[in-house]
């Protein structure tokens, strides 16, 4: 592989890491825990994983010896920058604790543990990807870890390469199903670990324990520093709209702090949709609104935010979606559309939903309509990333402003572009903040298994303090736990993390948003530095900064 001068460069920083995990370390167990939800159907289902205590790394003066053992490692779901300093943190201590352990990385996903594709991860290996974006040392897949048949395909190669745990590194869904097998392992005293490690830039997976999933930051700062690109370039040219759509599969977290990052004229977060039941049309008419404003001064430009889960926000549709989940997951269903074409399954479809939901089907485009009814990824969720809500919202206000126009309400000119940025920033390279944070979830990871634990997500908290204060640990991945309707049937998962518009993010964009609306306020982040001051280079992301200011 050739490395670029900076990617060379890049490949010498250290990553920091708390003092916790530096030297010997000492583990501290805190009171046993509970779910955040369904205590007693958690519990049930769990019963080898429920109740364990948080755990804490504190340094200590006693030096402590290690067995070697082997770990396997996966990468789940999306990509996320800061992936690799995982593995080269759990690599690094690994072979820190015994030189003679071993690190195997499960090729493409989940599926790699199923299918046994794997590779012995060496230093030669990871000294190439140390501080690098990406998931390509050993690839990532959304093959879904559910079924007895493939835990035990995967038992026979853990057991094949003497494998005493295995990381998996994913998003709230990757790590439920880590939940799941831990048990499974545990139940069957297959003397196997798993732990989970918080991934995603989508920043849904945070709670209580967990400040912030990685990959947000470094996506966060790379979307915002086009953002602010495009928003000189109105400035400069004042003539086009730009209509900006924003990864977040589900929550507005990506699109929220690109606000507070940039200052657009319109964020559109889909949570205060969803709670203020604003309809399609609700949405339009404020953009349209906003725009006839800034035209009325003279300003035929600006920037629109949308994040990429705003249609499954919009009340009427989140009905219509969950009318269809439910549908096209029955038995019933599969029967009766087997061997369908597509056009014919969204007949059927048309003809078994209510009325209701018919008609806000048929309202929509459709190439929409094909995507809600048709498309699901592995998990069941509808493929948002492939619906260009941008495009749809431009041209439904392009209409509004039109009727506009011929009432004599709007004089302007209406010029939109279109932008969907979400594969651009999730393999950038990671941010001083996530290449530290992920160093030190790696580490956090084999001192969890090198302590005997199963069924924990390693965590770092404190990470608004200086890397030294940052606090390392554990969290039992059931204690994030509660029931939820999924594909038609109730399931123990961990709780997405929407944004909270009681929270000071939202508050403080809700404070400036109408001043942003009308001015032009726009703020132009620049590129992620990575050497210089460490208010330039070691920055988190606002909306961390602001939910630990409240504590
Ligand atoms: P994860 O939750 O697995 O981290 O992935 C998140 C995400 O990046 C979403 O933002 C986006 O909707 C989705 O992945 C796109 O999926 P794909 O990579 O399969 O196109």
């Amino acid at each position: 592989m050739k490395l670029s001068t900076l990617q060379k460069a890049r490949a010498a920083y250290q990553p920091k890491l708390p003092l916790g995990l530096r030297g010997n370390v000492e583990i501290k167990l805190g009171a046993p825990t509970q779910s955040v939800g369904d205590q007693e159907q958690i519990k049930a289902l769990f019963p080898n994983t429920y109740g364990m205590p948080l755990v804490e790394f504190v340094p200590t003066h006693t030096p402590k010896s290690y067995a070697p053992m082997n770990i396997g490692v996966i990468l789940s779901g999306g990509q996320a920058p800061g992936g690799h300093n995982v593995i080269c943190g759990l690599f690094d201590e690994l072979k820190k604790q015994n030189p003679a352990s071993k690190l195997y990385g499960f090729l493409m996903g989940p599926g790699g543990l199923v299918d046994h594709k794997y590779k012995e991860l060496t230093a030669d290996i990871i000294d190439q990807y140390r501080n690098t974006g990406g998931f390509d040392m050993i690839g990532s897949g959304r093959t879904k870890l559910e079924t007895p048949e493939q835990f035990e395909s995967g038992l026979q190669i853990i057991k094949q390469l003497g494998i005493n745990a295995l990381v998996i590194i994913g998003g709230d869904d990757s790590n439920t199903n880590a939940c799941v097998l831990a048990e499974y392992y545990a139940a069957k005293q297959a003397g196997v670990a798993v732990i989970g490690c918080p991934k995603t830039i989508d920043g849904d997976l945070k709670n209580q324990q967990i400040e912030t999933s990685f990959g947000f930051d470094t996506a966060c700062k790379t979307y915002a520093e086009v953002i602010g690109n495009i928003q000189r370039d109105a400035n400069s040219a004042r003539k086009y709209w730009h209509f900006i759509k924003l990864m977040g599969r589900s929550a507005s977290h990506i699109a929220l702090e690109c606000a507070l990052q940039t200052q657009p004229n319109i964020c559109i977060v889909s949570e205060e949709v969803e709670q203020k039941n604003m309809t399609l049309d609700d949405i339009v008419e404020y953009i349209a609104a906003t725009i006839a404003k800034r035209a009325a001064q003279g300003n035929n430009f600006g920037t629109v935010l949308i994040p990429e889960g705003l249609i499954e926000f919009i009340p009427a549709i989140k009905h219509l979606i969950a009318e269809l989940n439910d549908l096209l997951s029955a038995k019933t269903t599969v029967q009766a559309t087997a061997g369908m074409s597509p056009e014919q399954l969204i007949e059927w479809v048309k003809q078994n939903i209510t009325p209701e939901n018919l008609s806000t089907l048929q309202s929509l485009p459709l190439g929409v309509q094909k995507q809600l009814a048709l498309d699901r990824d592995p998990h069941g969720n509808v493929q948002v990333s492939l619906i260009e809500t941008e495009k749809l919202l431009s041209q439904l206000v392009g209409e509004k402003l039109a009727a506009w126009k011929a009432q004599g309400k709007y004089t302007g000119k209406f010029s939109p572009l279109h932008h969907f940025f979400g594969y651009e920033g999730r393999c950038a390279a990671p941010s001083n903040y996530d290449a530290d944070y992920c160093y030190a979830l790696g580490t956090s990871a084999a001192q969890l298994v090198a302590n005997g634990k199963t069924g924990y997500m390693a965590i770092v908290r404190n990470t608004t303090a200086p890397a030294d204060e940052w606090i390392a640990g554990g969290v039992p991945i059931t204690m994030m736990m509660n029931m939820e309707r999924r594909n038609g049937e109730l399931k123990p998962v961990i709780r997405k993390a929407l944004v909270q518009l009681d929270a000071a993010p939202f508050k403080t964009f809700a404070a400036h948003r109408d001043e942003w609306a009308e001015g032009t306020c726009y703020v132009y982040p620049g590129p992620i530095q990575y050497w210089g001051p460490a208010e330039v280079c070691d920055t988190c992301t606002k909306t961390l900064a602001l939910e630990q200011e409240k504590n």
